[in-house]
């Protein structure tokens, strides 16, 4: 049986007590749970601070471009369904220049896991305000205070048809581990935003801010994953941002739908009808 380590390709060189580590920690324990394998994982990323994961983690990995990770992933798990497919992304890189991606993605549904590092700041760029950043919050590109409300993802991964909604935090790392291994079994798009601080720009969502301004909704009155309307009461409250598994329901996923094998496409027979071809190129002669 493989162990943490097997999944740890070399020492991250994130800020001390950012908390993408705590990500990282438990991805290669949820690997190890799950008994995945570094040849039938791939790690897809995003550019940010968070893109540097796949550097760091045992598996395959791919460094795509800024919001570009989900189009990549998508392409991956379709051509090979039998590699397990986990893409992560920041606050800036899915809702900021990948937000098209990330709905048609929701609705589309194929078979992989979205991890979405929320600091609520561009922090490779050193600083800017993104748009999950607070009204109000001061930084280098909103010196007077950001005019512009927050982005919620889980709401918007709700009314986009999402079909596994969750939220954790680096800072809460037992229920994280549990999340990303729930997501992964998930059958369809698992999003899994992660609360995770940026202890070098964004000296206003702390750790001790998140655990000020959260609440876990399994531990909430009438707390039920499948009910889509109680997920939505829990993320309209503004004063204090919901947790857990949000929301979670049973529906096929574009893989299933599209291709009727598991086999990988590279290994399909094809089977190509030499008459139809030369009848297609007949037409432009
Ligand atoms: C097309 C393009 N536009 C802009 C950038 C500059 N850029 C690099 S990372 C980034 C924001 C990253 O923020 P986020 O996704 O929140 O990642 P974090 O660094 O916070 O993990 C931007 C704007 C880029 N690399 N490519
Ligand atoms: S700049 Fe922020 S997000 Fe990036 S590694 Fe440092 S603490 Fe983490
Ligand atoms: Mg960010």
């Amino acid at each position: 049986m493989l162990k943490e380590k097997d999944f740890h390709f070399c020492d991250p060189t994130w800020c001390s007590g950012c908390g993408i580590y705590s990500i990282f920690s438990a991805l290669k324990k949820t690997a190890v749970t799950l008994e995945m394998k570094p040849e039938e994982t791939v790690v897809v990323t995003g550019i940010g601070c968070h893109g540097r994961l796949n550097n760091y983690f045992k598996a395959y990995g791919f460094h795509t471009l800024h919001g570009r990770s989900l189009p990549v992933a998508q392409g991956i798990k379709l051509a090979n369904r039998q590699l397990s497919v986990i893409a992560v992304s920041g606050d800036g890189d899915t809702y900021s220049i990948g937000l098209g991606h990330f709905i048609h993605a929701l609705r589309r549904n194929v078979n992989l896991t979205y991890v979405v590092v929320n600091n609520m700041i561009y922090g490779l760029t050193q600083g800017q305000t993104s748009p999950t950043s607070r009204k109000g919050f001061v930084s280098k590109s909103t010196p007077l205070g950001s005019k512009e409300s927050p982005l919620c993802g889980p709401h918007l991964a709700l009314v986009s048809g999402g079909t596994f909604i969750a939220r954790g935090f680096s800072g809460a790392p037992k229920q994280l581990s549990s999340l990303l291994e729930k997501g992964i079994q998930h059958t369809g798009f698992s999003l899994i935003e992660v609360f995770s601080p940026c202890v070098t720009h964004n000296l206003a969502n702390t750790y001790d801010w998140f655990r000020r301004n959260t609440f876990d909704v399994d531990q909430a009155k009438g707390y039920d994953p499948r009910n889509r309307e109680k997920a939505w009461e829990f993320l309209n409250n503004r004063q204090r941002l919901a947790m857990g598994l949000l929301y979670q329901e049973k529906s096929p996923s574009f893989d299933d739908l599209v291709l009727p094998v598991k086999t990988p496409l590279v290994q399909s027979q094809m089977f190509f009808d030499q008459k139809k071809w030369d009848k297609i190129f007949k037409e432009f002669e």
